[in-house]
């Protein structure tokens, strides 16, 4: 079954977006991706948020660019938990989608992560914690993973 659907705007957003895939790939997580616009394909979105649960998805990842509305939407459909990643913007280089992405409104929760690439690696981790809780095999993968990040950082900086 798939754990994890991340979404993008455009395809475009698949530069950094393929960050969250490669670490859920390392990790052993389930996922899917899908081209998703709120504004150019809004009944692509409101189908793939409102079916999301009752397709056994348990965490969704959506990475925005211009007009990053559309974490905020997929969580306004689902009660999935909902990892937004701004993705960088050329005007604005993602503070707007940052900034959209973030500053919801009480009461529809977006989790937050860095602009970019960081963001999309976070998201993976993050999607990857959550799923963990009822995982030990993944949660031992996990903590694998980051014992391998551990070791890998030389004492001496040359
Ligand atoms: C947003 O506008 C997308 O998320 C993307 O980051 C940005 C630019 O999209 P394209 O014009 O490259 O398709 O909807």
């Amino acid at each position: 079954m798939t754990l994890v659907g991340i979404i993008m705007g455009s395809t475009s957003d698949w530069e950094t977006m393929r960050h969250a895939a490669e670490t859920l790939d390392t990790l052993g997580v389930s996922h899917e991706t899908r081209v998703v616009s709120a504004h150019r394909t809004p009944q692509r979105l409101y189908d793939y948020a409102t079916h999301a649960a009752d397709r056994g998805l348990k965490v969704i990842i959506a990475g925005a660019g211009g007009a990053a509305h559309l974490p905020g939407m997929a969580a306004a459909m689902t009660h999935l938990p909902v990892l937004g990643v701004p993705v960088e913007s050329k005007a604005l280089k993602g503070m707007d989608s940052l900034l959209s992405i973030a500053q919801m409104p009480g009461g529809i929760p977006v989790g937050t992560l860095a602009i970019g690439k960081a963001g999309a690696i976070n998201a993976g981790l993050l999607a990857a914690s959550i799923l963990a809780i009822g995982d030990e095999a993944l949660t031992a993968r996990l903590k694998a993973w980051r014992t391998a990040q551990t070791e890998s950082v030389a004492e001496l900086p040359a």
